[in-house]
């Protein structure tokens, strides 16, 4: 095999080595539109622990909202109550998902009604100081 061959095999291992490191994966991230007149709205997502370790998510902030806070939907004694969560356990090789009914991120204190289509930024902070930013669809 020719050395330049050999080079560039082992930056391209370096490389997806790089983009592989991160141990938490987030995925179909959205973000309910408002109305003109709405103050609040709820997200979603799916939230990965690609790790061999438990991971928590501790905080979740926006630079287009207030407050974006973690909330946990549950039916008691036939009425639905939500209740604030103050941080989130992934356990190792495991998903978390946000969904209508159930975990959801409340949002507070927006800046500018939410449009369809428009993104939404959001960072989710862990336990292990990881923090990702990610772009959150808005959608009906
Ligand atoms: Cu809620």
């Amino acid at each position: 095999m020719k050395p330049i061959l050999l080079l560039s095999m082992f930056m391209l291992s370096l490389f997806s080595q790089q983009t592989h490191a991160a141990s938490l994966s987030v995925s179909d991230a959205w973000v309910r539109a408002t109305a003109p007149s709405q103050t609040m709205t709820a997200g979603y997502f799916k939230i990965t622990n690609l790790s061999d370790s438990p991971v928590t998510l501790t905080k979740i902030t926006s630079s287009e909202a207030m407050s974006c806070s973690m909330h946990k939907s549950q039916m008691v004694n036939g009425m639905n109550k939500m209740q604030e969560m103050s941080s989130l356990d992934i356990p190792a090789h495991q998903q978390q998902v946000f969904q209508s009914g159930g975990l959801h991120l409340m949002i507070m204190g927006f800046h500018h009604p939410l449009k369809v289509g428009d993104n939404f930024p959001l960072e989710l902070y862990f336990s292990n100081g990881e923090k990702l930013s990610i772009d959150a669809t808005i959608r009906q």
